[in-house]
């Protein structure tokens, strides 16, 4: 047994995630930590939501609230929807959290006490109006390339050009629309991850074993270019962690919050500690998972990302723990995706184009898109959800494939014997033979689970499915029961052990169907099959169940025209 750290990256707060988000961290992260703890190992899987940055205040001001009231409310909401997935995590923290706000200063000052970080004088646009000094996005005017008028300072959404704040015609400040703007200096906190540059190129280079997607962007960020450049850590922003606090090693930083990017990794410890204090435990229940002196030096860490992540994840947040000289843990092992598009395109949260997680399951339950989802991840190269796709993976794996296995064992079963496992007869060769190949799939598959193959995984479980059919399909109990009950009472038995040993197998994909097949089985052993000959002995003869309703529905032509329809762009 092994103790497994499990990170999912945690969304921003500025609404409702799209499946594409879904698939490429929080799900393939829970289908780990499940795999995980069914085998026995000591888990603690951890997500939040990433709260700060302007577009935390943006969203806010678009819905016309108070930031800290918008963020409650929708981490509430992304709370549920992330328990409508089933996504099992230990706790989903708040980067706003008391926790993160003392976590994140105590790390900038072992960072500034270190001599890693240093002051910047820079000019930035002030508005005299509002106040405050605007970020980039804060400025709006119109686009010296395309004349569109309502460019922002980072970028012109019309023609996508790059801009500087500076470029634009009759800039204006977005907050308040004031065009009483002036370029005045402010000095902000820079990281000086330059210095640690041979230290995380070390550790990289130590990381063998890690996806080629994480590796090969982690080594262009070091090495392309001037490379690893120290990076401003700070924003003039009233949304965030302030910089000025008791005993800071700087002084004049009023007024001044991290940047998002600083403290949203560290969120990943301080919504640890959340869960320590929300479960009424002291700081060593989350400590010895993270802090290598308190115990987690035998822990392994796990992160799961979208390949935009990585270079955060691969080089700033291990800069920031290299850098405090403090014995915290680092990561082990990072599984990061490539994109999911949507039929012919890409998702957009700000389009509304796409299937977003509380729309998925208005329609369906999660079992049907976490299996679409996980089997399709965009592991080596980005993928496309199609609703053609959709509907023949879901139709034919889990209707006629699994749902039409458990069916027709069980109304077999009820009708030529009675609803328990029946006695008598003996597996024949062809039996033998079944569980002889499922013996090697089933290890092949905890093979894949253990390295996080995800296609690969789900591809073996679904062979395991589709044995059963076949299996079922030649030894053809309905007619062999006429002339043989006792044969055809073996191998129902068998069939009626197989549903559950799926159950237990296909948990950590479809949790809902697998829970259901086991009560099905009126049984609570859920345990994790040693050698498959044995586990397929757990329900001996006289072991009531209960034939089940319809495991999983089909999906109708009109069902799916009508979808592909409703989600094909602007959310109402
Ligand atoms: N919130 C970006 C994203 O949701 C960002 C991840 C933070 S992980 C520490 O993709
Ligand atoms: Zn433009």
């Amino acid at each position: 047994m092994a103790r497994i750290l499990i990170t999912s990256a945690i969304p921003y707060i500025n609404g409702i995630k799209h499946l594409g988000n879904l698939v490429g961290s929080q799900l393939p992260a829970d289908l780990y930590a499940r795999y995980a703890r069914a085998r026995g190992h000591e888990v603690m899987f951890i997500c939040a939501t990433d709260e700060h940055g302007t577009p935390a205040e943006l969203a806010a001001a678009k819905a016309g609230k108070p930031v800290a009231d918008y963020c409650a409310e929708m981490h509430g909401v992304q709370k549920e929807l992330a328990a409508g997935f089933r996504l099992s995590f230990d706790h989903f923290g708040r980067s706003s959290s008391a926790r993160n706000n003392a976590l994140t200063q105590h790390f900038a000052k072992a960072l500034g006490e270190n001599g890693l970080i240093g002051e910047v004088a820079e000019r930035q646009v002030f508005s005299v109006a509002d106040n405050r000094f605007l970020p980039d996005r804060y400025i709006e005017g119109t686009c010296p390339n395309c004349g569109y008028d309502k460019a922002r300072g980072d970028q012109c959404e019309n023609c996508t050009k790059q801009l500087d704040p500076t470029d634009l015609i009759d800039p204006r400040s977005a907050i308040s629309g004031s065009t009483d703007l002036e370029v005045r200096e402010t000095r902000h906190l820079y990281l000086r991850q330059r210095s640690l540059k041979g230290e995380i190129a070390a550790w990289i280079d130590g990381k063998t074993d890690w996806p080629i997607l994480t590796t090969s962007i982690a080594k262009k960020w070091l090495n392309d270019g001037e490379g690893l450049q120290d990076r401003g850590i700070t924003r003039d922003l009233a949304w965030g962690v302030p910089v000025q606090f008791p005993g800071a090693p700087w002084q004049g930083m009023e007024g001044k919050v991290f940047y998002v990017w600083f403290d949203a990794p560290i969120e990943y410890i301080s919504a640890t500690a959340e869960w320590a204090d929300a479960t009424g435990q002291g700081d060593s229940a989350w400590q010895r998972w993270w802090r290598t002196d308190m115990g987690a030096a035998d822990v392994r860490y796990v992160q799961f990302m979208g390949k935009d992540n990585v270079p955060f994840h691969t080089l700033s947040f291990p800069a920031t723990i290299i850098g405090s000289r403090e014995p915290w843990k680092l990561v082990d092992y990072i599984k990061s995706f490539n994109y999911l598009n949507y039929d012919g395109g890409q998702f957009s949260t700000s389009q509304g184009r796409g299937v977003f997680m509380d729309q998925a399951l208005s329609i369906l339950p999660a079992d049907y898109w976490r299996w679409w989802l996980l089997s399709h991840a965009p592991e080596n190269s980005d993928a496309e959800f199609t609703w053609e796709n959709f509907q023949a993976s879901v139709n034919k794996d889990l209707a006629d494939v699994l749902g039409n296995f458990v069916s027709r064992v069980t109304k077999f079963c009820r009708a030529k014997f009675a609803e328990t496992v029946p006695g008598g007869g003996a597996f024949d060769d062809r039996a033998l033979a079944l569980i002889a190949e499922l013996e090697t799939r089933t290890r092949a598959y905890e093979g894949h689970m253990e390295a996080i193959d995800i296609r690969k995984a789900a591809g073996e479980l679904r062979g395991i499915w589709t044995l059963g059919n076949e299996y079922l399909q030649s030894a053809a109990p309905w007619s062999v029961h006429k002339t043989d009950p006792e044969a055809a009472a073996a191998m129902v038995r068998l069939g009626l052990n197989l549903i559950r040993l799926y159950a237990v197998l296909s948990a950590p994909f479809i949790p809902d169907a697998a829970a259901r097949m086991l009560a099905a089985m009126h049984c609570e052993d859920g345990a994790w099959p040693g050698p498959v000959a044995e586990a397929l002995t757990a329900l001996p003869p006289g072991h009531p169940f209960t034939t089940p309703d319809v495991l999983f529905a089909k999906i109708a032509d009109e069902e799916r025209e009508d979808w592909a329809k409703r989600f094909s762009g602007v959310r109402a």
